[in-house]
């Protein structure tokens, strides 16, 4: 069994939530976690006794314009490395955490190996400040192992970072226990009738998701028959679609609910999932959603065409496409049936192609070797 060091944003976030999951599936297959973040990731919330949280604090010097975050961090970590004799330390995104894991690594008196995993938020920062490419690779090319969460990130990284080391493809998961269509009666209590379709969309409300063509596709739809649209989430696009949603007149049949717990709850009343993002490298809230049985519609961008296949029916529409979703939502509402098949192949695809199992499973032997086992 191996002592892993976990280092992410403790945030609500897609990269937090896969990085708590998977520490919390390995420690059930008796590994020693050791998640090392500045607040209890916000998933970690059941209790395993091998699961231990080592905060990180920054101080307030004044003599610093901005309190040193990564310094905290990588202090941290290579105190942990040694006091608690880590093997790995698993850091999400190369940007700031697998730049701080090296840092650590240099600083600890104990061997440790680096596995980073990126998300796709480093190469979409890169794309406005290029100054930081180099410190990017420089975290790429000094882990031991480096996956990415879908082949459209890999091949990004390659063309934008040039980097000269493999990357691997390692798709998220979602929890299958957790995430699962549940009999509840919620429509009632948010007043939506019970023959009133319901669209979702889940984001932290930043420009790439383009908000407004979720609202523009729910506009279209609602023309043809009253629907409801839950927005789950909060960021700074909150306020600008919140005008927009009572310039169009929708603010009675928009219900935002901002930062939610009980979202696969929320997603067994929701018939379809929107997620038109002009930018994503894999999307776990499009894996969440079809795991409850929602069917996914999605823009041809990033990874998300790996996470909807097809299948037969389209699910992708090219982006800004608003026509076209909408089109494809409409004929979703309109057919039982094909809503039915949409629907179980959703469930299928996660618990076969994204089984937490075998993601667990494909991480620990990338662990094991970069450590030598095999
Ligand atoms: O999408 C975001 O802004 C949040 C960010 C994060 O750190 O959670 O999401 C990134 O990582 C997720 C987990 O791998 C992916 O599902 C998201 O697609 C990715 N976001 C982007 O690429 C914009």
């Amino acid at each position: 069994m191996l002592k892993i060091g976990i280092i992410c944003y403790p945030s609500v976030g897609g990269s937090g939530i896969i990085a708590t999951e998977l520490g919390k599936m390995l420690a059930k297959k008796g590994h020693e976690i050791h998640f090392i973040t500045s607040s209890v990731p916000y998933r970690l919330n059941s209790f395993d006794p091998n699961i231990y949280f080592h905060e990180v604090e920054v101080n307030h010097y004044p003599v610093f314009q901005y309190p040193p975050y990564d310094l905290a961090l990588a202090t941290k970590v290579a105190e942990v490395i040694d006091t608690e004799q880590l093997d790995i330390i698993h850091a999400h995104y190369a940007l700031p955490h697998a730049i701080c894991a090296i840092l650590a690594k240099q600083m600890a008196h104990h061997q440790v190996k680096i596995v980073t995993t990126l998300h796709g938020t480093d190469i979409t920062v890169l794309g406005i400040d290029l100054s930081l490419k180099k410190l990017i690779r420089f975290g790429i090319e000094q882990s031991d192992a480096v996956t990415a969460v879908s082949k459209s990130l890999v091949k990004q990284t390659q063309d934008m970072i040039q980097v000269d080391c493999p990357i691997r493809v390692v798709y998220n998961f979602v929890n299958e226990t957790e995430y699962q269509r549940q009999k509840v009666n919620l429509k009632q209590r948010y007043g939506i009738k019970s023959d009133e379709k319901v669209l979702v969309h889940i984001s932290n409300f930043r420009k790439v998701k383009r908000l407004e063509d979720i609202i523009h596709t729910f506009h279209l739809i609602n023309k043809n028959k009253p629907a409801r649209l839950l927005l789950i989430g909060d960021g700074p696009e909150y306020g600008r679609i919140h005008e927009l949603v009572k310039d169009l007149d929708l603010d009675k049949c928009v219900h935002f609910l901002g930062n939610q717990k009980n979202i696969p709850e929320l997603l067994s009343i929701a018939d379809i999932k929107l997620l038109l993002s002009e930018k994503e490298s894999f999307g776990v809230v499009l894996l969440e959603a079809m795991a409850c049985g929602v069917p996914c519609i999605g823009s041809n961008v990033g990874g998300i065409p790996e996470v909807i296949e097809d299948g037969g029916n389209r699910y992708i529409e090219e982006l800004g496409d608003i026509e076209a979703f909408a089109a494809r939502t409409q004929e979703l509402l309109d057919d039982r049936v094909k809503w039915e098949r949409f629907s179980a192949n959703a469930k299928k695809s996660v618990l076969e192609k994204f089984s937490s199992e075998r993601i667990r499973e494909e991480y620990e032997a990338i662990y094991d070797e970069v450590l030598g086992k095999t």
